[in-house]
């Protein structure tokens, strides 16, 4: 039998947080004490941990004491700033937020692919989670890039609202609902109506033309993979889906791989499941990636534009593989290789 473990989760309340929590529970980590941490707003919530209501605390310096993991999920701004003072006060943080995760002394992890990595920690406290749309892709890039090596990938994303927060769940809920009742509606979240509509426009623009998470998909994977010679290109758009990403990838490798092969690949790769069966109208989608942990791949098929290359779908729930269960499945490497008791 291993110890237990004092964790904090800082943003518990939110879209992401609540799912931590969930997966604590699920996944059964060994929890002594659950510190379920939030903004002044969420003051008089609870949170249900193993039938257990325990009290939100709103986020201070002082909430890390005898901490010893702190997963954290409330905005870049929050990690920037309290990051530290966790890290400081003797816990290993597992961040949510992109604020750390292109710092080269912070690792970047996805459990499947690189969990090697996981060792750096020593140097900041802290560990990142990638973004959400990042994760899922490299889960099925690895096998194939460690069978042909991958040169080149093209990527065009198919984002749930969900990946913003829990407000805009409630935004695309209220657009739908008043615009099948012939009322106006009302856009806070995003610029534009999400309703009926696509956005190719996820997180900040840049200079360079680009979405930050478009440059995130590019950045994050070199990382991750370990490898700068890999060329990314994506286009990230949202669309009135309120959980789970799509991804159409196409991919170009040194070696040819054909499509038996690739699915064969896939199929024992860790973390994913091949749903592959157009006879029987039977690919991945949202519906049935949401609520459960694998990486949905199909639609695997020839680029015949060039030699070496292939195209796929990739579908996951962004708020568990994409976020909650890759951040717990890190804490689960951490106390196994690094924390033991
Ligand atoms: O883009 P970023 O910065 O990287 O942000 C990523 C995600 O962080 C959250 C939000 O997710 C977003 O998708 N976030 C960022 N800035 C925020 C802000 N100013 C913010 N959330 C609220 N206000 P989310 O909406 O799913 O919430 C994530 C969790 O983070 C907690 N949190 C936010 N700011 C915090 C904080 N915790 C500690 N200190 C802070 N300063 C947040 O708790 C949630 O757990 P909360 O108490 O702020 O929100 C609980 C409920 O209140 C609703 N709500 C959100 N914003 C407002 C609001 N109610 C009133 N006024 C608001 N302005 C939420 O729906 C939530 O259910
Ligand atoms: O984790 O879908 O970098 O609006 C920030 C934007 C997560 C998704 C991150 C969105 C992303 C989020």
């Amino acid at each position: 039998m291993g110890g237990t473990y004092r964790v904090a989760v800082v943003g518990a309340t939110g879209a992401v947080g609540q799912q931590m929590v969930a997966c604590l529970e699920e996944r059964n980590f060994p929890v002594s004490r659950l510190v379920p941490l939030a903004s002044e707003r969420s003051l008089g919530k609870t949170v249900t941990f193993l039938g257990k209501e325990i009290s939100v605390e709103v986020l201070n310096e002082d909430s890390f004491d005898g901490v010893e993991i702190a997963l954290f999920s409330a905005g870049g701004g929050i990690s920037k700033e309290y990051g530290p003072i966790a890290a400081r006060a003797g816990a290993v943080v597992v961040d949510n937020s992109s604020a750390w995760r292109m710092d080269p002394e912070v690792p970047l992890v996805v459990p499947e692919v690189n969990p090697q990595d996981i060792g750096l920690y020593t140097k900041t406290g802290i560990i990142a989670n990638p973004n959400c749309s990042t994760i899922q892709m490299v889960v099925a890039l690895k096998p194939l890039h460690d069978a042909a090596r991958i040169k080149r990938v093209v990527v065009s994303t198919y984002q749930a609202v969900s990946g913003t927060g829990q407000k805009a769940v409630d935004e695309l809920a209220e657009q739908v609902r008043a615009l099948l009742s012939c009322q106006p509606t009302k856009n806070k979240v995003y610029p534009h109506r999400i309703a009926f509509n696509c956005l190719p426009h996820i997180d900040v623009f840049l200079p360079n033309g680009y979405t930050k998470e478009e440059m995130k998909m590019v950045n994050e994977t070199q990382k991750i993979m370990g490898d700068d010679s890999i060329q990314v290109t994506a286009t990230t758009v949202r669309v009135p889906v309120f959980y789970s990403h799509s991804e159409a990838v196409n991919i170009e490798t040194e070696r040819k791989l054909t499509v038996d092969e690739a699915r064969k690949i896939l199929a024992q790769a860790p973390g994913v499941k091949v749903v592959d069966n157009p006879a029987k109208n039977e690919y991945p989608m949202p519906l049935d990636a949401a609520g459960q942990d694998l990486t949905l791949v199909g639609r695997i098929r020839e680029d015949f534009s060039i030699p070496n290359g292939l195209n796929f779908w990739v579908v996951a729930d962004n708020l568990r593989k994409g976020a909650a269960t890759n951040a717990v499945q890190i804490a689960e490497l951490l106390i196994r290789d690094y924390l033991r008791k």
